[in-house]
């Protein structure tokens, strides 16, 4: 498919179901814990500063954020879990609102899923892998930031995380950083497969 990844505008925030655009086109959301880079990695690869609001705080995202590209596609930016400055009632909310997507959406074709390839995965992170893989939703994990490790390093944390996430050889693991924008072309190659 040709997609002119510059053509891309914010299309609509949706709370529901309601609320989500009415049509047949594919979307790729984006799922991780707050500040890991899902709207960085939107930005990186749509060649834009700021298409998706991004923040040093955590918990910018607070609603589904449809992006619309070239009318081919959409990324969706899912408000990140593990922000620990929510309520209970906030964080239900947020569950039900995330599960009600990805586990009723037709137009799904796979959950990018972020994790900080400095870090272990953490328990929020394992949860989302294995939520995915039990309603058989394709994933590709991202590690972001990879910027921030030397390349030496790299491989030793790939092993790490695809360990303690049980991962399935099968799925994509790409390394990623939006400030060098190192996996970009990786990235749109996984994405584009599952379209
Ligand atoms: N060094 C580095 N910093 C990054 C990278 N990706 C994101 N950041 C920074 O991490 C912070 C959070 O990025 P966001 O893209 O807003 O994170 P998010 O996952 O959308 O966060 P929420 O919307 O809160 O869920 C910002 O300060 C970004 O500049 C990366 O690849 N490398
Ligand atoms: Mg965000």
């Amino acid at each position: 498919m040709e997609i002119n990844t510059h053509n891309a505008e914010i299309l609509l925030s949706a709370a529901n179901k309601s609320h989500y655009p009415q049509d047949e086109l594919p979307e790729i959301a984006l799922a991780g814990r707050s500040n890991v880079g899902k709207s960085s990695f939107i930005n990186t690869m749509l060649n834009r500063k700021n298409l998706a609001r991004t923040s040093g705080k955590p918990g910018k995202t607070q609603l589904l954020n449809f992006f619309n590209i070239d009318d081919k596609m959409r990324f969706v930016d899912v408000p990140g879990y593990g922000y620990a400055r929510v309520s209970k009632k906030e964080r239900e909310k947020w569950g039900r609102m995330i599960e009600e997507y990805l586990t009723t959406r037709e137009n799904l074709r796979a959950v990018v899923s972020l994790v900080d390839l400095r870090h272990d995965p953490s328990a929020d992170d394992i949860q989302m892998y294995e939520f995915l893989k039990y309603y058989e939703i394709p994933v590709i994990i991202v590690g972001t930031k990879a910027d921030k490790i030397p390349r030496g390093k790299w491989n030793k944390h790939e092993s790490a995380i695809k360990k303690k996430l049980n991962f399935d050889p099968s799925d994509d693991f790409i390394l990623f950083s939006s400030v060098s924008k190192a996996g970009m072309d990786e990235a749109w190659n996984a994405i584009l497969e599952k379209l």
